[in-house]
This record gives C-alpha cells, sequence and structure tokens, in this order.
C-alpha cells in the first residue's frame, strides 16, 4: 500500500545519480553532496562558517529549585568577509556529574520556559536544553537590512539564499557552542525546530552530520512533507507568502512540483544513517501529514543501504498517537493541531534514550 502511494508520486530516485549510475554504500557519500547541491536550489547554501566564535557568559542562576543550572551565553561569530556578529543562546543544564544528552531547540521566542520549551521537564528527563530565538538571526520578513541578510541574502529580486539558510546556519553555531560544554554528551545531541523552524533543524540537520538526532515537527511544505500532490500549502502558496525563506529560483517550481529534480525525501535522506524523527500533527492539513510520512518512508531507502532500519511500518500512517520507534527514523501522529507539545517532547526524549 505504502509502495503503490510512493509509486503515484513519481518521485526521482535517491539511489540513482543525475547521470543514471547507481548509488551504492561505497559511493554514497558522493551522491549526498550531489543532493546538497540540487537542494540548494530550494534554501541556497548555508553562508560560510565563521573564522572563529567567541562564548561570552553573560548570566547564570540556579533553576528549577536548584535542580539545574539558567545560563545565558553570547556568541560572538567573526565573519570570514569581516565584521561581528552575535546572538544571545539559553542553556538549562541539569546539575550532576556525568555527561548529558541535549538537545537545541531553533525557537520562535526567547523565554525559557516557553509554551514550546518545557524546561524543566526536560530537565527531570535528564536532558540539557540550549535554545535561541530566530528572530535574534534575522527578521522574518522581507527585511534585509540587517548584517547576515545584508551580508548574505543578496537582493531582494535574486536572492542568493533565503532566510532558513540563515537560521540554519545560527544552529550550527549553537552546536559549536554546545560542544565546547564539559557537560555535553557529544553522541547524543538532538537539533530541534518547530513548523518554518522544522524546516531550518532539517537543513542545519541533514547538513552537519556532529547533530546525532535530527528533529522535524509539523514542518510541511518545503520541510518534511513531499511536495509532489501535496495536500495543504504548495510551493506557490508557500513561495507567493514567504519568497524570502528560499532561493529565488525555487519559485519557478510552483505548479511544476513534477519538475523538481529532488523532493523533501532528499532532505531527510541527508540524515542518513543518523536518528531523525518526523513529528505530524493529525489535524494539520495544511503541512499534511501523510506526504511527511511518506516521504520518511521514502528516505529510508538510504537508510537500508547504508545498513539501517529506517522507518519501520509496511502500514499507513499509524493511529494517532501511536509511536514507531523500531527504526532509525521515528515518526508519531499525534491527535489535534499545529503545535509542539509536551505529547511531542516526551516522544522525542523516549526515541533519542530508548529507541533503535
Ligand atoms: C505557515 C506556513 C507553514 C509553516 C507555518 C509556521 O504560515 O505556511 O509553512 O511554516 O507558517 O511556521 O508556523
Amino acid at each position: 500500500m505504502i509502495d503503490e502511494l510512493l509509486r503515484q508520486r513519481h518521485l526521482p530516485d535517491l539511489l540513482r545519480f543525475i547521470d543514471g549510475e547507481k548509488v551504492t554504500r561505497e559511493n554514497w557519500d558522493k551522491r549526498r553532496e550531489e543532493i546538497i547541491r540540487l537542494l540548494s536550489q530550494e534554501y541556497g547554501d548555508l553562508p560560510p562558517a565563521p573564522v572563529s566564535v567567541n562564548f561570552l557568559q553573560k548570566s547564570e542562576e540556579s533553576f528549577c529549585a536548584g535542580k539545574a543550572n539558567l545560563v545565558e551565553t553570547i556568541l560572538i561569530c567573526n565573519l570570514k568577509e569581516g565584521g561581528e556578529f552575535s546572538f544571545p543562546v539559553k542553556s538549562v543544564i541539569p546539575v550532576k556529574d556525568e555527561k548529558q544528552p541535549s538537545f537545541i531547540l531553533i525557537n520562535f521566542h526567547d523565554d525559557v520556559p516557553d509554551r514550546y520549551l518545557p524546561s524543566e521537564e526536560l530537565c527531570d528527563l535528564g536532558f540539557a536544553v540550549h535554545s535561541f530565538c530566530y528572530k535574534d538571526i534575522t527578521s522574518d520578513d522581507e527585511n534585509y537590512n540587517g548584517k547576515l541578510a545584508s551580508f548574505y541574502c543578496g537582493k531582494k529580486e535574486n536572492l542568493e539564499r533565503g532566510k532558513i539558510a540563515l537560521w540554519a546556519w545560527a544552529a550550527i553555531r549553537v552546536l559549536d557552542f554546545v560542544l565546547t560544554l564539559p557537560e555535553t554528551d557529544p553522541e547524543e545531541i538532538a537539533l530541534i525546530g518547530h513548523s518554518r523552524l522544522g524546516k531550518t533543524a532539517l537543513l542545519a540537520g541533514g547538513l552537519d552530520t556532529r547533530f546525532t538526532t535530527v528533529i522535524s515537527n509539523n514542518s510541511g511544505c518545503s520541510g518534511a512533507a513531499l511536495s509532489r500532490d501535496k495536500e495543504g500549502e504548495t510551493i506557490k502558496k508557500i513561495f507567493n507568502r514567504f519568497p524570502y525563506w528560499f532561493k529565488s529560483g525555487y519559485g519557478e517550481y510552483a505548479d511544476k512540483e513534477h519538475e523538481l529534480p529532488f523532493d523533501q525525501h532528499f532532505l531527510l535522506a541527508l540524515c542518513a544513517p543518523r536518528k531523525l524523527y518526523i513529528a505530524s500533527a493529525a489535524l494539520d492539513s495544511w503541512a499534511d501529514p501523510l506526504s511527511e510520512f511518506l516521504s520518511a518512508s521514502a528516505a529510508t531507502a538510504v537508510y537500508e543501504l547504508l545498513g539501517e532500519k529506517g522507518l519501520d511500518s509496511d502500514n499507513l500512517p499509524p493511529e494517532e498517537n501511536v509511536l514507531l520507534h523500531e527504526g532509525k527514523i521515528g515518526y508519531h501522529k499525534r491527535s489535534g493541531t499545529h503545535y509542539l507539545s509536551r505529547f511531542d517532547w516526551n516522544a522525542f526524549a523516549r526515541f533519542i534514550k530508548t529507541g533503535c
């Protein structure tokens, strides 16, 4: 049934190079580079890494009845083109001696806790969490005056890269920071984002293999969901409202999804063989849960090529609230609407701690 639904979407083959050569375990790294080049037609390339990043601790206070410390750090990035770009990161770090698994959250707000960031619950589950507010990186609109956007986006009429690429670049700088902390277990660093920031998490996490788990929550169009035959939001709709999220040429695929030389399962496949989690919400028809699920299913081919189980399901999207945690690609369809809920966080924590 899944195979038949995937066939009907006429997806480009992950396991064939553009010139038709077959992809094998041996040449996967080369194919990965080709996929990254293809996807840059959508988001543009990330800006270059800074020459160096300095970390300035601004404050530290006891938090959650003494179970954790809340630390604010300013990341000062020395840009390749000259000048500095700085932004704050807030960390909740459990007080304990051993190394800890961490989440890096790309968030809509800078509050800790926040409706999307249950920091005390995560601390009780044994996780450190580091969050930053995407608007501290660049505004979520067509303004290109800020330092990063003026350096790296180019002209409004011909954007070299969109704002998703800038937010993704920042998530990678937070990873640079988290890896310097003595408490961090480098084998368990999960990147997570919701909605437009889920698209961002997939891009950053797909590109930088130091993230050991990549989590997309309700990321939908131009995120986890396949673009071909997608319900709800389409390339035309997203590009009309948010052209500045993408590289300019992406809009040319509006109503021409079948001409795309890739689809969103290419983005998911960049995470292989690392842990990947795609979470949908049952009433989120704009994001299209079925297209998110099928995309995870299609990316499974690369996990299998690399000797891992991907999405472990022969059935169509499972019942609501059932966790598919058997393979390296986790999936659930939570009941309710577009949101990053406690249910989602608990499922992600469980997948990381007990999954595969
Ligand atoms: C919507 C957009 C979606 C999703 C969402 C969000 O307006 O159409 O693609 O990203 O915003 O980020 O909340």
